[in-house]
């Protein structure tokens, strides 16, 4: 079943991906903003969205539905479809190509509630950056694998180098306390690693410690649509996914990294406070 869902995952991401590429606007205007006047939301990413929702409702009528813009709808079946319709929405508005369609199908631990990052099953997902042509995918059990022009391959995520020889990405929140917070955790672990690099779209993040692009990607304040499939992507490559204490990632701290670089680093950002109690850290992964 994970494979089926596999391809329904990669099928609408494809779709959701090809509107957003082929529909963007030369200028990309703000419908809207949402937590803060720089969280912002595109007609595109509206409009991803919605077709997800029509698509997933006409191929799998019984599973419930959460996205980014329009919220939770519960289903009857215990599966649970968790999009981002655009990944790195500030991205697309500025024209940079670093966006994608994050879409994951998960088992949450209480049907009908909420699906929560730490306590789901991540069944299946898909990650399509129609910039690049590039579609990620994963089933639970069944592996990882990227598919682009020169066609599709398994991923195997590289054991990873020792910490000062580590490429880093991570991420800043659109709270500005907390990006003073994120800054400063920054600034105490930047001297111990290779490098940093901030692309602005944790699944595309995700995919990349997948495929060793990047050593390692870690961030705190994550929603659970921003990091679902790229999650599963990550782990099912061979990549360890926790938080900033080993345990379930969620919200209060994703922390991605090849096998063997993960526990020096989750040891150095611990150093950095990277879990340090910190600004609007609820303890809750509500997105909304
Ligand atoms: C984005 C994340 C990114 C984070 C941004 C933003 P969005 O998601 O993918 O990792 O640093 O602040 O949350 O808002 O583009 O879906």
């Amino acid at each position: 079943m994970n494979e089926e869902l596999r391809e329904v995952a990669v099928a609408v991401a494809l779709a959701a991906g090809e509107l957003v590429s082929a529909g963007r606007p030369d200028r990309v205007e703000v419908a809207s903003t949402k937590s803060s006047p720089t969280d912002v939301v595109t007609a595109m990413d509206t409009a991803s969205e919605q077709l997800l929702r029509t698509e997933l409702a006409r191929v799998r009528p019984e599973d419930g539905f959460l996205g980014e813009e329009g919220g939770h709808r519960p289903g009857r079946s215990g599966l649970t479809w968790v999009v981002d319709p655009i990944d790195g929405t500030v991205n697309y508005l500025y024209g940079l190509r670093a966006y994608a369609v994050s879409v994951a199908v998960v088992r949450a631990a209480d049907p009908a509630a909420r699906p929560d990052p730490a306590t789901w099953t991540v069944l299946a997902g898909a990650v399509v950056d129609p910039s690049q042509g590039e579609t990620w995918s994963a089933a639970l059990g069944g592996g990882a694998r990227l598919t682009d022009a020169r066609g599709t391959r398994a991923l195997t995520a590289p054991t990873g180098p020792e910490l000062g020889q580590a490429l880093v990405a991570t991420g800043f929140g659109y709270d500005a306390r907390r990006r003073a917070e994120q800054a400063a955790v920054v600034a105490r672990l930047l001297p111990g690693v290779r490098d940093l690099r901030r692309v602005g779209a944790a699944s595309l993040d995700l995919c990349s410690v997948a495929a060793g692009r990047v050593d390692a990607y870690y961030e705190r304040g994550l929603k659970p649509w921003d990091l679902a499939a790229g999650a599963l992507v990550a782990a099912e490559a061979g990549a360890v996914v926790t938080d900033f204490a080993g345990a379930a990632a969620g919200g209060h701290g994703l922390v991605a990294a090849a096998r063997d670089l993960h526990p020096h680093l989750l040891r150095a950002l611990a150093d950095a406070g990277a879990g340090d109690p910190g600004v609007d850290d609820t303890g809750t992964d509500d997105g909304a």
